[in-house]
């Protein structure tokens, strides 16, 4: 990967086996949909994906998945007969190339095939962002020696598949004057997606005709062309579903009707215009470190390709829209990863992310009554319909006596991990008070807080014994532990939920506005239960903290076997991989931030030692290297706290590299969406110190060595504010 100007990532190279990472990282989209970036001609092994969001449809083990939509970017082009392939010939040179301002995919490809005919062909491509129903795509063939006949096939390539699992029954293929549509339905969910396309070209035309093959229409081109002349061809497509309009196919039609008066060119301004705007509220500057500069450009980038403008039902799963990993499933890496990102520069789609959680409730209830539960529990895996969608057993590889063998894993974090419903209400209050938006609090906002303030007040667990409560069987954010008792995080953070249930709950009886009135008896909360939560707040048990200040992650902990990890220096797998499930949960090897984290997200109840203390005891505890990549940005920003300004570098440099350079080595499946949120946390609030409180906000530097400079702009309670920090 280089970059040139800070804007763009290229490659002037293509290396077959890294194919599946290019088509991650280079992937377009406009917070409606994602399309990874594959060769439009295909290549063996490819990993073909557009994925829109809320398009779901049901799928064994996992419950629900996105479902893979038709390929809009397929192009099968032949020279005389034989077809176009990078598998074949010879490749004279090649660049791939990203630019991050404005979403456009661009190639560029010298080949000379088999029969030595060389031929120069650029391929570019983009999503609109002004509107996000049309996709743009564009080739250029130049010929260097090849005189004769060159065809071009642009099917709508209905054969999407989930990998091996195919999610669509044809509908219907339409055509209106020269366009033609596909329109397919989901097998389960029965959303249906309509996608029509249109062709312009320049060059010499000798034919053209329409296979109109049920699941995959296909217009098909035929030009002649002789050495040193060009063919320019335009595909231009329309995407709706049932999700946007009761009529999809119509309006695609509309749309590429709407368009046809516009050129590419003018088509361009419209999405760049729309892409500078965001930039002009979301960009970052850093003077003086080129590559992190262009890392974290990047970071933002997916972010905002990911993030929904306009639709409050979706949220962003694990991997975006990039690829198959966690099928869309949304953890609390939107609330507590991603969420800050889109509240302080982009404040519409956070009230949309959090909307989405708003409008899951009756899920949320549902899982806490089938737990016994009161109130509302969010899953640990959401999706569509907000009910617990995370699998109970995954086939995994499992170390034995024979080896390695293919093992049914149970998986408890949609049983136990239930901290992402104060996470959940943790991101509300971040935005709100960021923000200031009282409309979306009262509307909204407070019914969370208040009704998954309930789900905590049965779940917690009375012991007589010692006179407090506790939550014991769960799992922290530290997965590498499960089934334990007092996760230091998990009980900190619910007390902090069941004080600020008490606060909004103030706020709402202060409030004249009836709805507030409404809200809470609808909620059948009173003072009487407010009081209730806050006296059982009290009487929360926090894990002891040791004679060096040390936080107990959870019961027992301080037992676990200490695992000096400079004795693994090289490994190339997880603490988890090396000592295996069972084993990991025996020793002291986390796989991301816990009570680090804590630290984090309630640094003003924590004073600067034991922050310092309890940074220093489980950084060398924790497997940054092929742990979660949730973890390292955490890490960053604690360190930056506390003034370890080379620590927090590095491990700022973890997270930044987590996709570009595909540290873990699973790009393939998708991008690694929390860690691009904690890279903007970890230069906002951890190498700029940036601090909101009471009377406004303030910044507390602790810039890498070598950084000068560093500006990034947000908004506070809706006024934009322009930061320039320096050390
Ligand atoms: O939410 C995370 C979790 O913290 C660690 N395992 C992966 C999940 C999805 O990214």
């Amino acid at each position: 990967m280089r970059t040139e100007t800070g804007w763009e990532i290229f490659y002037d190279q293509f290396v077959p086996d890294t194919l599946n990472h290019l088509e991650t990282v280079t992937m377009i989209g406009n917070g409606y949909l994602g399309t990874r970036g594959s060769f439009a001609e295909g290549y063996p092994g490819a990993n073909r994906a557009t994925f829109v969001h809320g398009v779901f449809d049901d799928t064994p083990i996992v419950f629900t998945e996105l479902a893979n939509i038709p390929d809009w970017t397929a192009l099968q082009i032949k020279f005389n007969d034989k077809v176009f392939s990078l598998a074949e010939g010879t490749l004279h040179s090649f660049t791939t190339r990203l630019d991050l301002q404005y979403g456009v995919l661009t190639r560029q490809v010298d080949w000379e095939s088999p029969d030595n005919q060389r031929i120069m062909i650029n391929f570019e491509r983009f999503a609109c962002l002004h509107n996000v129903h049309l996709l743009m795509q564009r080739l250029r063939i130049t010929s260097q020696n090849f005189e004769g006949q060159v065809e071009i096939q642009a099917p709508i390539n209905g054969y999407a598949l989930n990998e091996q699992l195919m999610h669509w029954q044809h509908a219907s293929n339409n055509h209106q004057h020269d366009a033609n549509q596909l329109v397919i339905k989901t097998i389960a969910s029965k959303i249906t997606v309509a996608v029509a396309q249109d062709y312009r070209y320049q060059g010499d035309l000798t034919q053209k005709s329409i296979w109109n093959v049920p699941m995959q229409p296909t217009a098909v081109f035929l030009f002649g062309l002789k050495a040193g002349e060009s063919v320019t061809f335009e595909k231009r497509t329309a995407l709706f579903t049932t999700r946007d309009t009761a009529n999809p196919s119509q309006a695609g039609f509309e749309l590429l009707e709407q368009s046809s008066g516009l050129s590419w060119i003018q088509i361009r301004r419209q999405h760049d215009k729309a892409w500078n705007a965001v930039w002009s509220t979301s960009d970052m500057v850093i003077d003086s470190d080129d590559d992190a500069q262009i890392m974290v450009r990047f970071c933002l980038y997916q972010l905002l390709i990911a993030g929904p403008q306009h639709d409050d039902q979706v949220n962003i799963g694990a991997k975006t829209l990039s690829g198959y990993g966690y099928r869309g499933h949304v953890f609390w890496d939107t609330e507590i990863f991603m969420l800050p990102f889109f509240t302080f520069t982009q404040p519409q789609i956070a009230r949309n992310l959090l909307s989405y959680r708003y409008h899951r409730l009756p899920g949320a209830r549902k899982k806490a009554k089938a737990n016994g539960y009161d109130g509302a529990q969010f899953p640990w895996e959401s999706a569509d319909t907000g009910e617990e969608v995370t699998p109970t057993w995954v086939p995994a590889w499992v170390d034995n006596e024979d080896g390695k063998s293919m093992e049914l894993v149970r998986i408890w974090t949609g049983d136990i991990q239930i901290h992402i419903t104060a996470d959940v209400a943790y991101a509300i209050m971040q935005y709100w008070k960021i923000t200031g938006d009282d409309e979306f609090m009262l509307t909204r906002g407070a019914q969370v807080i208040l009704e998954t303030a309930k789900f905590w007040a049965s779940r917690l667990e009375w012991n007589q014994s010692k006179e407090r409560y506790e939550i014991t069987d769960v799992i922290g954010p530290d997965e590498n532990h499960d089934h334990i008792d007092n996760n230091a995080f998990t009980n900190r953070m619910v007390v902090w939920h069941l004080q600020t249930a008490q606060e909004i709950f103030e706020w709402l009886v202060s409030n004249p506005d009836q709805q507030a009135d409404d809200l809470l008896s609808m909620l059948g909360i009173t003072q009487a239960v407010s009081q209730e939560w806050q006296k059982k707040a009290t009487l929360v048990y926090f894990p002891d903290i040791n004679e060096e200040g040390i936080i107990e992650q959870f019961d027992g902990f301080f037992d676990l076997d200490y695992i000096d990890f400079s004795l693994y220096a090289g490994r190339t797998k997880s603490m988890q991989e090396i000592f295996g499930i069972e084993g990991t949960q025996k020793v002291m090897a986390l796989k991301q931030a816990d009570v680090v984290m804590l630290l984090y997200l309630l640094r003003d109840k924590f004073d600067l030692t034991t922050i310092e203390a309890n940074y220093d005891y489980y950084n060398i505890r924790t497997d940054h290297e092929y742990g979660s990549s949730l973890g390292p940005a955490m890490h960053a920003i604690v360190a930056a706290m506390i003034g370890r300004r080379g620590e927090a570098y590095q491990h700022f440099l973890r997270a930044a590299k987590a996709d570009l350079y595909d540290v873990r080595g699973n790009i393939k499946d998708g991008i690694h969406a929390a860690s691009l949120g904690g890279v903007w946390q970890a230069v906002v609030f951890g190498f700029a110190g940036l601090r909101i409180n009471q009377d406004g906000w303030s910044v507390h530097p602790t810039l890498p060595e070598g950084w000068r400079s560093v500006e990034f702009s947000f908004y506070h309670k809706g006024e934009l504010q322009r930061v320039r920090v320096t050390e």
